[in-house]
């Protein structure tokens, strides 16, 4: 079982290599680690384990978090729009996206970050991501708003990239051109 003793924290060289593609089809291994990253996800989202195992939540993991440069990532989350999104992804990829940005009011949090980095996140409003889920299908998904966020979230981690080297250094609350707000209260 991940717990956060798995997680690397930033500092960590891993977290700004770019990850390697995962040779298709992935092995079991590879299949057996993703399957954990999201268990850690749901099992990060469930008060009694999230206490007992001492799990931050979080909604996406990327395995260069876990120490493992592989283009891997998991979701777990419920979208605005009730719409429920809990997989994991070999080799995700950006195929297109909006002109139009959007950003998390409450700003954005990471696993592998210990502190709190204020600031105004700037994300592609819409995108439409490409990648092979657990089962070896290949899926193609059209993403706004929150679920938008997260997964470029999680892509940007393939890429060795934080989600604060986004944020405007001289006004992190400074409102990115072309952006709304995708806003959620939790
Ligand atoms: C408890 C149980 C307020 C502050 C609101 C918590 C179940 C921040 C938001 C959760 C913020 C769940 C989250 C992310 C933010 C903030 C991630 C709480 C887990 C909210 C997820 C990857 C950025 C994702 C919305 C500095 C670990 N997650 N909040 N950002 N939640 N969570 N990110 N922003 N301000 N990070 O962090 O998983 S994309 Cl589900
Ligand atoms: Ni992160």
């Amino acid at each position: 079982m991940i717990t956060m003793d798995d997680i690397v924290r930033e500092g960590h060289p891993v977290l700004r290599q770019v990850a390697d593609e995962v040779s298709l089809p992935p092995s079991e291994e590879e299949k057996h680690t993703l399957t954990e990253m999201l268990q850690y996800l749901i099992n990060s989202q469930d008060e009694e384990m999230a206490e007992k195992y001492n799990l931050r939540p979080g909604v996406g993991l990327a395995a260069p978090q876990i120490g493992l440069s592989k283009r891997m990532i998991a979701v777990h989350f419920t979208d605005f729009d009730e719409q429920e999104y809990s997989m994991g992804l070999f080799n995700p990829k950006i195929m297109s996206h909006s002109v139009e940005k959007t950003y998390l009011s409450t700003g954005e949090g990471c696993l592998s970050v210990d502190r709190d980095v204020p600031g105004y996140v700037p994300r592609y409003a819409r995108i439409t991501v490409k990648g092979t889920d657990l089962n070896g299908n290949e899926v193609k998904l059209r993403l706004k708003g929150y679920a938008a966020i997260v997964f470029q979230h999680e892509i940007d981690h393939l890429n060795g990239i934080m989600f604060y080297d986004h944020i405007n250094k001289e006004d992190p609350f400074n409102v990115p051109e072309n952006a709304k707000p995708a806003d959620r209260e939790e």
